[in-house]
């Protein structure tokens, strides 16, 4: 028997139903459960989303420390890509029926744009990368939603499972059931977004529901992202009177209150800064460049700054060449804050320059908070999503009988008491597909509750004396206690049982 490392305990107990159940379940069920055994192991699948042209790419380098997926101007990403550790750099193309070959990379250190065969015979892209922040996360980069190119879409939704779990799974496997199951279904989102979100936006991010191994995305697994916030005017949002960034978070707060509950936050970001700064493209003569046009007279630099045209075209000391690659690298308004830095303190260095520049682009503030609700609750998302998974195995299950005890063992599972954060999560999921309405304060209370590890941001009590937390928490306690029993439906009621029971551990836990 293979020994599967998994991340943690809630992890463990759905690991242990597939092992327990595999020797009573028939040859195909069996093999799903292994399926999930080696999902269960495997790091979390992190999907990055979003219409077309909106930064996706970008972003996934910028997570990645490298600029490995491509990214030019008129460039599309046209097949899903998923970037994985691995101890060598390397490349495989996946082909559709099964085959797969392998690649060498750009000059660049890229993945080229010319896979060397007929895109509709390609499934996926697997890049193996040494990059250490992969090892406990895989990150997917997803052609545009919106595209004009359906089949890149058609391609997105084989690979990452919607097509299948829409019910076609009937149909001729193109890819082998392991390699399939090994890619479909990301555990959790990142929705890129840019200024304006459309209703149709959230009509994408439904359609990737079935991305998120057939659990609806939710506060639980999806966050959204503001990009290319360096592109807002801060006039044209209410509220953007402070600048660019109080303008880039008004912005993002009014669409994290049109997507919820679908997504845990909208958090604005500059994808370009953050995948220049991270991934080491910005060197010592772009500092050097950037140098040279601080000194620039006041007008002359005033003037360039107006447009990305006149400040390529412009007449002036600094070699054309060098200032297109600026732009490419920063665009205007990195230009003009790295300039803003050269002003106050004429002597900074290149690497200060660039530590400025990742400051700019807001990655951190994401990275912090992809830490809290992805990383910091990969197991339960894993094992919640390993869970689908074992429903997905005994749905398809043709002999009731069998059927039968997948059910029984997992709702034997979740009635176990250290289940409880598996069954938060699916409170959550319940609320974000729409299974259950609250009235919006409630909600509130309850996206709260789930959506950190930390006591006091839980309660919404940050500072708040242990004294007043644990008061505070069997306070809650006792009204959802009640809740449950009174004058709720019955969604509302398994919703509320969960809720009442996390604010009870909580409270044991404070006292
Ligand atoms: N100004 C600015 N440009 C950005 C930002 N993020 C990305 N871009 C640019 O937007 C263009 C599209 O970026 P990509 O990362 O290729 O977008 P994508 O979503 O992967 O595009 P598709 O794969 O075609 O759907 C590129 O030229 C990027 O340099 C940003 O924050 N600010
Ligand atoms: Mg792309």
């Amino acid at each position: 028997m293979t020994t599967h490392h998994v991340r943690g305990p809630i992890s463990a107990a759905v690991a242990r139903l597939c092992e327990e159940l595999r020797p009573r379940v028939g040859q195909r069920a069996a093999t799903g459960l292994g399926e999930v055994l080696d999902r269960l192991s495997a790091p979390l699948q992190l999907a990055v989303v979003g219409r077309i042209k909106s930064g996706k790419s970008t972003l996934v380098n910028a997570l990645i420390g490298r600029r490995v997926a491509p990214t030019d101007v008129g460039e599309c990403t046209k097949v899903v890509t998923r970037f994985q550790y691995g101890t060598v750099d390397r490349l495989e193309v996946v082909l559709l029926d099964g085959n797969k070959y392998s690649l060498p990379f750009t000059a660049g250190g890229a993945i080229p744009t010319d896979l060397g065969v007929r895109l509709e015979r390609v499934s996926h892209v697997e890049a193996y990368l040494t990059n250490a922040v992969l090892r406990d996360l895989t990150v997917i980069d997803t052609p545009g939603l919106g595209s004009p190119d359906d089949d890149s879409v058609a391609r997105t939704e084989a690979v990452l499972g919607t097509a299948e779990r829409a019910g076609r799974s009937e149909g001729p496997e193109r890819l082998d059931p392991v390699s399939h199951e090994a890619v479909a279904g990301a555990e959790a989102v990142l929705h890129v977004i840019t200024q304006s979100v459309r209703a149709d936006d959230r009509q994408a991010l439904s359609a990737f529901n079935a991305a998120t191994g057939g659990r609806p995305s939710g506060p639980v697994n999806a966050i959204g992202v503001l990009n290319k916030a360096d592109t807002i005017e801060p006039d044209s949002v209410r509220g953007g009177e402070g600048g660019l960034w109080t303008a880039a978070r008004a912005l993002a707060a009014d669409q994290e209150r049109q997507l919820k509950p679908r997504v845990a936050d909208v958090l604005p970001l500059i994808g370009l800064l953050a995948e220049t700064s991270e991934a080491g493209e910005f060197t010592a003569s772009d500092a050097e460049t950037l140098h040279r046009l601080a000194a620039l007279d006041e007008s002359t630099r005033r003037t360039m700054l107006i447009s990305a045209d006149l400040f390529t075209e412009w007449e002036c000391a600094v070699p054309a060449d060098a200032r297109a690659r600026l732009l490419e690298l920063l665009d205007l308004h990195g230009i003009r804050c790295a300039l803003e830095k050269i002003d106050a303190d004429p002597h900074i260095t290149a690497g200060r320059l660039r530590s400025e520049l990742h400051e700019a682009s807001g990655l951190s503030t994401l990275l912090t908070r992809l830490n809290a609700v992805f990383r910091g609750r990969a197991d339960g998302i894993k094992a919640a999503a390993g869970l689908a998974s074992v429903a997905a195995v005994a749905q398809s299950c043709t002999d009731p009988n069998e059927r039968e005890r997948l059910h029984a063992a997992m709702e034997g599972l979740l009635t176990q008491p250290q289940a409880h954060q598996l069954r938060l999560l699916e409170a959550l999921t319940m609320i974000s597909a729409g299974t259950v309405t609250l009235p919006s304060d409630l909600l509130d209370e309850v996206l709260r509750l789930g959506g950190s590890e930390d006591f006091s941001e839980r309660l919404g009590m940050p500072g708040a004396p242990v004294e007043r937390m644990t008061e505070f928490a069997l306070e809650r306690a006792k009204w959802w206690r009640s809740f449950a029993s009174l004058g709720a439906t019955p969604a509302q009621s398994r919703v509320a049982h969960v809720v009442h029971r996390a604010y009870f551990l909580m409270w044991r836990q404070l006292r």
